[in-house]
């Protein structure tokens, strides 16, 4: 079998005002879809964080696979680490790796490994070692969040359709208690069973409160997280992390760095978990030098693809680390590459992370994909187990030509509600 084509495809949908660290969330959310067609007339496909190095990046790649034999993955990987090398991604954020070349052979893992398992005849789970779970459970990721939903009607819009996610779409959710009801709206929908608070927008003491009062309303069969991505000093992460010692069930990158984490490690008593100190397998020997971290947040779009992943999970378990996901926002390949993964992962041991609760567009046929108490499984359909739909790409291409985002940028959303605010000056 041979690669005769790769077609690249931008699109953006629609995403409600989320709040996180590095400000707000933009009406559109940017993803890039990729498919991988072959001379059988087999073709996989895959799905990325959008931005224009990526984009730019995808598209180089076709001449580094046309020809190629898909199950070859580790020469194409060596390929695009090799072509891509010198080339730095201008996804603005501090969670990927700065040389794009990991994110696109993220994306082309996952469509390659589409079509291999279309070709014989198995799930995509079997070709990495087969199920070790029959399904894996999500987390509600549970964000600060204006009125409102943005995407055509803007910020501050009231857009009904604007997110999957049916009830309180149009309300806001800035203290404790509208967290608390936005979490108990989510579980009540999809049957999550944790909850992850994404902070870093507030005052920590806020925060705390905020973590305090889903434990007090949930019970402690519930477990809770907090992700503040780093925007907590070492001294405050240290100063809240011993309050939130009883209720959280990790600490999600409070401070910057690994030497950071580390010395809260010492402090305070909670697991640490991270997607922001270690995002690399460069960056795994400091890691454990420093003792930076008890938990890594994999993410097949971040450390070279669903295969690369399951090799993380190997060395997390011989030094001694747990796995667990972290997600950005997406659609239904993303979701069913991180299912595959979830199922036949041994060492993913927590609810994985995922924003799909609140997004309402999809790009694969049947529409959107249903939790089942809050969990997924896969089927046994060949490859990923979903396909595109093409009136539904188009559609979304189309939003990506007129919405006039090409990056994402939280900073300047949140300008445009904030006028002069900055991420820098947003350390507590
Ligand atoms: O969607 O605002 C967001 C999140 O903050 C996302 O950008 C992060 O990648 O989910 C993330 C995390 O750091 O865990
Ligand atoms: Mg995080």
């Amino acid at each position: 079998m041979k690669i005769t084509d790769l077609v690249v495809t931008p699109i953006a949908f629609d995403d409600p005002p989320l709040l996180n660290a590095a400000g707000l969330h933009a009406p559109y959310a940017l993803r890039i879809i990729i498919e991988v067609k072959t001379d059988e007339n087999i073709s996989g496909i895959g799905e990325i964080a959008g931005g224009s190095a990526a984009l730019k990046s995808l598209e180089q790649a076709r001449d580094f696979l046309v020809g190629m034999n898909p199950f070859e993955r580790n020469r194409i990987r060596i390929a695009i680490e090799k072509g891509f090398e010198n080339v730095q991604d201008t996804m603005n954020v501090g969670y990927a790796p700065k040389n794009i070349a990991k994110r696109v052979y993220s994306a082309l893992n996952i469509a390659l490994l589409d079509v291999c398992g279309k070709a014989v005849g198995k799930p995509v789970c079997d070709l990495i070692g087969g199920r070790v779970r029959d399904r894996i459970d999500f987390s509600a990721y549970l964000f600060y969040k204006y009125e409102g939903a943005g995407g055509r009607f803007g910020f501050g819009g009231h857009d009904p359709e604007a997110t999957g996610w049916h009830k309180f779409k149009e309300n806001q959710f800035l203290t404790p208690d509208e967290i608390v009801e936005e979490a108990k709206a989510m579980c009540d929908e999809f049957g999550f069973k944790s909850l992850k608070l994404k902070g870093g927008v507030f005052e920590p003491q806020v925060e705390t409160d905020t973590v305090i009062a889903l434990y007090k309303a949930f019970g402690e069969g519930t477990p809770v997280r907090i992700d503040p991505n780093a925007c907590w000093t070492l001294e405050t992460s240290i100063k809240y992390g011993k309050m939130l010692e009883p209720y959280l069930e990790y600490y999600e990158d409070p401070c910057k760095g690994q030497e950071a984490m580390a010395e809260l490690g010492k402090a305070v008593s909670i697991p640490r978990a991270t997607n922001m100190c270690t995002t690399s397998f460069e960056e795994i020997p400091s890691d454990i030098r420093l003792g930076s971290d008890d938990i890594i947040l994999a993410d097949p779009h971040y450390w070279g693809g669903i295969e690369s992943t399951m090799q993380l999970g190997k060395i997390c378990s011989v030094f001694g680390r747990k796995l667990s996901m972290h997600s950005n926002s997406h659609l239904g390949i993303s979701l069913m590459a991180m299912a595959h993964l979830g199922v036949a992962c041994p060492e993913i041991d927590y609810a994985m992370d995922t924003h799909y609760p609140w997004q309402k567009d999809e790009v694969i046929k049947g529409g959107r994909i249903q939790f089942e108490d809050g969990a997924l499984s896969v089927s046994n359909e060949p490859g990923l187990g979903v396909e595109l739909d093409y009136e539904a790409l188009e559609r979304l291409h189309q939003n990506y030509l007129s919405c006039g985002y090409t990056e994402r940028n939280d900073e300047i959303e949140m300008q445009k509600v904030v006028p002069g605010w900055k991420f820098s000056t947003h350390i507590f």
